[in-house]
C-alpha cells in the first residue's frame, strides 16, 4: 500500500483526566499550538453525542488543515467524515475497517510489541501507534513499557510511520524522535497542562517538527 502523509504530533483529546476543557476546546487549543493531528478519544457516552462532537471537531480540524482521527469508533468516524480512525487490538479489525473507509482514509493501529506492529502493517494500517514507551497514568490497561530500544527496533523493522505513545512529554520527546519514531501521540502532556496551546507549542519545538503554512500542517 502507498504511504500516506501522517502527522507528527497527535493530540488525543480527553475529558476523563481533566474537566476544564471540552474535546472541541482541546482540539482548538492543540491546533493553535501547532498539532497536526487531533484524535478524538472518548471511551463512553451516547453515540449521537459522540457523532455531534466529532462533527464539530472535524469541521474545526478541516478549517485548519489538520488531520482528524476518531479513536475506537469506526461508526463515528464514518458518520462525521473523519480523516481516519485509530483502532486498538480489541477494536474493529483493521482490514475490515478498510473495506468501509476506502483506500484514501487513514487507519492507525495500536501495537505494544513487534508482532502486533507487524500484524497492523499486514492488515493495511497506515501507521502504528506504539507503546506505552514510558510509564503512563492515562490508560489503566496500558501494559508494560517498551522503552526506547524496542521502539527503535520496531521503527526500523516496520518501515512505515510509527507514532510513539505513553508517558511522552517535552522532556523526552526529542529522544523518542531520535529513536526513530515518525511522531508522537500525547494525552496528559497537552490535555492536563494549565495552558494546552502553550504545552503543544513546546512539544512541537521539543520534537523539532517543522511548521508548515496553515492548511499544510505537519507531515
Ligand atoms: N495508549 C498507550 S499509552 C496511552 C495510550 C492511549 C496513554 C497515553 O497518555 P499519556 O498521558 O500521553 O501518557
Ligand atoms: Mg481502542
Amino acid at each position: 500500500m502507498e504511504l500516506k502523509p501522517i502527522g507528527r504530533l497527535h493530540v488525543l483529546t480527553d475529558q476523563e483526566l481533566q474537566g476544564r476543557f471540552t474535546h472541541l476546546e482541546l482540539a482548538e487549543l492543540a491546533i493553535a499550538g501547532g498539532a497536526d493531528t487531533i484524535q478524538f478519544r472518548q471511551k463512553n457516552g451516547c453515540t449521537r453525542q459522540l457523532i455531534e462532537t466529532a462533527r464539530q471537531m472535524r469541521e474545526t480540524c478541516a478549517r485548519a488543515g489538520v488531520a482528524f482521527i476518531v479513536n475506537d469508533r469506526l461508526d463515528v468516524a464514518l458518520a462525521c467524515g473523519a480523516d481516519g480512525v485509530h483502532l486498538g487490538q480489541d477494536d474493529f479489525p483493521i482490514g475490515l475497517a478498510r473495506t468501509w473507509l476506502g483506500e484514501e482514509k487513514i487507519i492507525g493501529g495500536s501495537a505494544a510489541n513487534l508482532a502486533e506492529a507487524l500484524a497492523c502493517r499486514e492488515q493495511g494500517a497506515d501507521y502504528v501507534g506504539f507503546g506505552p514507551v514510558f510509564p503512563t497514568a492515562s490508560k489503566d490497561d496500558a501494559g508494560p513499557v517498551s522503552g526506547l530500544e524496542t521502539l527503535s527496533e520496531v521503527a526500523r523493522r516496520l518501515g512505515m510511520p510509527v507514532i510513539a505513545i505513553g508517558g511522552i512529554g517535552k522532556k523526552n520527546a526529542a529522544e523518542v524522535m531520535g529513536a526513530g519514531a515518525h511522531g508522537i501521540a500525547v494525552i496528559s502532556a497537552v490535555c492536563c497542562q494549565p495552558d494546552p496551546a502553550e504545552a503543544t507549542r513546546r512539544l512541537v519545538m521539543a520534537c523539532g517538527i517543522k511548521q508548515n503554512p496553515p492548511g499544510l500542517r505537519g507531515f
